[in-house]
């Protein structure tokens, strides 16, 4: 009460207004989970006096309907390329004044090229992590079932004859159908970015012929039943599967045992890359202080210290001289132009395709 009476004497001395107050205040973000150092968030508000409310998600299905109700009271939200791409479309984003991120000159050119497929000019969005969807297994629980066969190809996944003999100890798919689709209908030969309800129909008749192998959808919770040992393999990102894989190591040191034995495939057959941006909404109350967040995590050692900490590859050029140099040599991180020419992107599904996608989504969720 009397803080609240003395900051508004000192506001009213010194001119400010009630909204004024706010833009220097707080900062409303939401972001995956998993997806940043927590000491970012302490050192920005050391730095900047920028209280930040954090919350999180694990889907872009969860953040886009957030967005289309309107009024979601954030200021900085992290929706995927081919999901911002019709975010923008449909107006949710104001555009960014760039001269308030000075910080942009560290961006990772090619990076920022790659983002304009789905913000023109790159007029919204910042590039914050990329990364990939492949299969995090445990190591020696797979090859108790399977041998000593390759890990590298999504067989194991999409092959029935093959995942069932995980069954027992555990398959999770991500929660993601417009990633899951993609990588099917790759794996079948289609062109992963296909629009044809058809292909989107095939790519749910494999789902379904391995569907009852799968024990949970689920994109978060994976980390630690990898980490733990409690699955065998999940459809997962590459870097929340490396911190599955440290969390392992972690809890080994503590417990003087063996750590649980996690590791990320990249299937030879190809494997989704995407890109993970910085928006603003347009009804965001603290705009300026959205921005100097933005300006913040493009800090070289800030970008670094999040890569570091979340194994993701970031956007930012200059940063790369403070990455851990496992992570950073880590071709399933940063990947190599071997790697690199097996990744592929797709585009943004417009609302009559994303219908058939929701459709072969929800059967295949069902099982029936
Ligand atoms: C963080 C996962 C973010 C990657 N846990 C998905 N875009």
């Amino acid at each position: 009460m009397r803080r609240h009476f003395v900051t508004a004497l000192l506001c009213a001395t010194l001119g400010w207004s009630g909204s004024a107050l706010a833009q220097e205040k707080v900062l409303n973000v939401f972001n995956w989970s998993d997806y940043i150092d927590p000491t970012v968030l302490e050192d920005f508000t050391k730095e900047t006096g920028i209280k930040v409310r954090y919350d999180v998600f694990d889907s872009n299905e969860v953040l886009e309907t957030k967005l289309l109700a309107g009024k979601t009271g954030y200021d900085v939200v992290v929706p995927s390329g081919s999901f911002l791409q019709r975010q923008i479309k449909a107006g949710i984003f104001i555009p960014l004044d760039k001269s308030k991120i000075p910080n942009l000159q560290y961006a990772w050119p090619e990076v920022t090229k790659r983002l304009a497929v789905y913000d023109p000019d790159n007029a919204h969005a910042v590039n914050y992590m990329w990364g990939t969807t492949g299969i995090g297994y445990n190591v020696d629980k797979v090859k108790e079932r399977l041998g000593d066969i390759p890990l590298n190809t999504w067989d194991i996944m999409f092959k029935p004859e093959i995942l069932s003999k995980l069954k027992d100890c555990g398959v999770y798919v991500l929660d993601g159908p417009e990633e899951v689709i993609p990588t099917a209908m790759k794996y079948l030969g289609l062109d992963p970015n296909s629009k044809n309800p058809e292909d989107i129909q095939k790519a749910g008749e494999l789902l379904m012929k391995v569907r009852p192998y799968i024990k949970k959808f689920d994109s978060s919770g994976y980390i630690n039943a990898l980490a733990r040992g409690d699955i065998c393999i999940a459809l997962g990102w590459s870097g929340d599967v490396f911190q599955a894989k440290s969390r392992a190591a972690e809890a080994a040191k503590k417990t003087k045992k063996a750590p649980v034995n996690v590791d990320y495939a990249l299937p030879k057959e190809g494997a989704l890359m995407w890109f993970d941006n910085f928006a603003i909404p347009k009804d965001a109350k603290n705009i300026d202080n959205a921005l100097v967040f933005i300006n913040y995590m493009m800090k070289p050692e800030v970008a670094a210290k999040n890569t570091n900490y979340i194994s993701y590859a970031n956007g930012n050029l200059e940063s790369q001289k403070y990455i851990d140099k496992d992570i950073l040599s880590n071709p399933s991180i940063y990947p190599s132009k071997e790697v690199f020419d097996r990744l592929f992107i797709v585009t943004t599904n417009e609302p009559p395709v994303q219908r058939v996608i929701t459709k072969v989504w929800n059967t295949f969720k069902r099982g029936k």
